[in-house]
């Protein structure tokens, strides 16, 4: 005959059934309503680019059921760390986040893998080990790096003498910084009137760029093309370029990458010669890795997103159709 268990203990063995049925991958505990938690640490809020990344990030997260915690870092990968270990210790179900700087990733992610929490790379690289983190999602910076030197290639290819470039670089240390700046250089390099005469970190903001450009611009006389490696810092160096009683676009070319709206507004206005683009529109395809992973399925070690560019003429066409 079955002896009947005690309520007590029948009601016990349940609640641990519900709540072992509810933890996700390894350690961690699906919210109770099953929703899956995605902790998220932003860069920071540093240019028109972010703004729109964290737009999509936000709105994909709530379009996708998918209970979003968010943090802006300021730019700063002590607070990116920090929180990091903060959501290991609310055992989210899966943690993305931007790194700002591509060193000193190691021990956190070391920490996440520990605690099984799985780890998504998203917009920037890191030079940790790919075992650490589950797939990395977001450009090739190189190729956008490559892209802006192909068109200097051609816009100076029967230049008789020196083209002097200054170069706005991003954030020190950053992905988009180091890949951009290489693809760029390897690419002119085979043109030996192209020389940087000067080239500097602007930070990828506005502000920055339109300090270092005017500095710059006391120091160098004859300037013919400045490439920005983010739009902001090119429309910051504009206003440096026009308090200077110079002529964005005509007396000095600008070249820049992102693609946002106000880049693309300069652009068809003359005062931007070319842009190549770089989408920050990664939410929905990173809330589609989240959902893969918690699924237990398979997810590509490498995603990089489709991107174009853009003449001053295909930016007048495309300006009312984008989406940022
Ligand atoms: C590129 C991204 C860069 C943008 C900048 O994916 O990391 O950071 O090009 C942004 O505008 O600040």
């Amino acid at each position: 005959m079955r002896r009947k268990l005690p309520a007590v203990l029948l009601s016990a063995a349940l609640a641990f059934v519900v709540t072992a049925c509810g933890s996700g991958s390894g350690g961690t505990t699906t919210a109770d309503d099953g929703k899956i938690t995605l902790g998220f640490s932003q860069v920071g809020s540093e240019s028109g680019w972010r703004e729109a990344n964290t737009k999509s990030i936000k709105e994909s997260a709530s379009t996708a059921g998918i209970d979003l915690k968010f943090s802006d870092a300021q730019q700063k990968q002590e607070n990116q760390i920090a929180t990091i270990r903060s959501y290991i210790q609310q055992k989210v179900d899966v943690i993305a986040f931007s790194p700002v700087v591509v060193t000193g990733w190691d021990a956190v992610l070391k920490e996440a893998q520990a605690a099984k929490i799985p780890v998504v790379l998203t917009d920037r690289a890191v030079d940790s080990d790919a075992s650490l983190y589950v797939s990395f999602l977001g450009s090739d910076f190189v190729k956008e790096g490559e892209a802006v030197g192909d068109w200097v290639l051609n816009e100076y290819k029967d230049a008789t003498g020196p083209v002097n470039i200054v170069q706005l670089e991003g954030s020190v240390g950053s992905a988009p910084a180091i890949d951009r700046k290489k693809g760029f250089e390897a690419k002119i390099a085979s043109n030996p009137n192209l020389k940087v005469i000067a080239s500097q970190s602007g930070d990828f903001t506005r502000a920055d760029g339109k300090e270092v450009m005017t500095a710059i611009l006391k120091a160098n006389p004859k300037i013919d093309l400045l490439f920005a490696h983010n739009d902001d810092m090119g429309l910051g160096a504009i206003q440096a370029i026009e308090e200077a009683g110079k002529k964005p676009g005509v007396d000095i070319k600008i070249v820049t990458i992102d693609a946002v709206k106000d880049g693309m507004q300069a652009l068809a206005d003359g005062k931007i010669n070319f842009i190549a683009e770089c989408s920050p529109l990664l939410g929905d395809q990173l809330m589609e890795i989240v959902k893969q992973i918690k699924a237990g399925q398979p997810v590509e070690k490498r995603i990089i997103t489709k991107e174009t560019t853009f003449t001053q003429e295909q930016a007048a066409e495309a300006l009312p159709s984008r989406k940022y």
